[in-house]
């Protein structure tokens, strides 16, 4: 990771369940992130557990050498089910699944998840929009000895692909106890009121390169660990800057980012909107709008 992290800080935690209050406004305009601690409670959290190691499970039996490998710098991904994989680039842990995007359409729990309103009541009060719609999901495996991940802002990852990536807010819900040891995220709060921060000079012709952030550019600001209880929630800006280091611990640290946009736009890279699940008109559904429209029994 590029740059000092200095440790102990924690972010700026603030907790709750329903719609925004002031001081997550103001964290949000000011810092570019909040957190909700221990939002979803043990029995949601096992279900959340069971859900995406159900979804690794099906994803890495999926993988074979059959499935095309495409290289950039020293990373392998690999388009698997429907998502697209990043494995682990630590040379010794190359077997190893770092991410994989999307993956709602692989589990009814987690598809579930994108329409709790302790999740989308906040975003769509950051937003000042009456709903929002999903744009991209990604689930994050940090397997103990996980290499770190620079320092980078997510808006420029999406910028090719999407003309409002001002308008998009993340959320990231732990699914294990997130900490120093275990590489927890670390963030530059107020760096999202820079805009796009140029990338290091240093990594030579690198591809990715190019989305990673000069931090010395922001060497007037503090660099805080955000740790937090599993079953927390951290909201934040597109363009905050961020990063992680690697996981010294024994314990793997999972994390599923939901990213929202304003109603009825398509998910990343499609033409699709997400419907949320209460807007669904399910096959039991359409055959009763059909028997009606016949004049038969609903
Ligand atoms: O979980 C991590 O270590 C960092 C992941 C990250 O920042 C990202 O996926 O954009």
């Amino acid at each position: 990771m590029q740059g000092d992290m200095p440790s102990g800080a924690t972010g700026a935690a603030v907790t709750g369940t329903g719609e925004l209050t002031d001081a997550e406004r103001c964290a949000f305009r000011e810092r570019g992130y909040f957190v909700r601690e221990a939002i979803f409670g043990e029995a949601e959290l096992s279900r959340l557990r069971a859900a995406v190691e159900d979804i690794h499970r099906r994803i890495s039996a999926a993988a074979s050498a059959e499935v095309e490998v495409e290289r950039v710098d020293g990373l392998r991904f690999q388009d698997i089910l429907g998502s697209r994989v990043k494995w682990e680039w630590r040379e010794s842990m190359s077997g190893d699944i770092r991410s994989m995007e999307p993956v709602h359409h692989l589990s009814d729990t987690v598809d579930a998840l994108i329409d709790d309103a302790r999740l989308c009541a906040p975003v769509r009060d950051l937003l000042n929009e009456t709903g929002v719609s999903l744009f991209t999901d990604k689930l994050n495996f940090k397997r103990p000895g996980g290499a770190p991940f620079p320092w980078h802002q997510d808006a420029p990852y999406w910028a090719f692909g999407c003309r409002h990536v001002d308008r998009l807010v993340s959320v990231q819900i732990y699914l294990d106890d997130a900490t120093e040891e275990n590489g927890c995220l670390w963030m530059i709060p107020g760096s999202h009121t820079r805009g796009h921060i140029p990338a290091p000079t240093d990594r030579g012709d690198d591809t990715l390169a190019r989305l990673y952030t000069d931090v010395a550019q922001l060497e007037d600001l503090q660099k805080i660990a955000v740790v937090a209880p599993a079953g927390s929630a951290l909201f934040f800006d597109s363009y905050l800057v961020h990063g992680s280091k690697s996981n010294r611990s024994s314990q793997s640290r999972r994390a599923l980012v939901l990213t929202y946009q304003p109603p009825e736009l398509p998910v990343r890279d499609t033409d699709t909107v997400r419907v949320p699940r209460a807007g669904r008109v399910g096959l039991a559904g359409l055959v009763r709008r059909f028997r009606r429209l016949l004049g038969g029994a609903g």
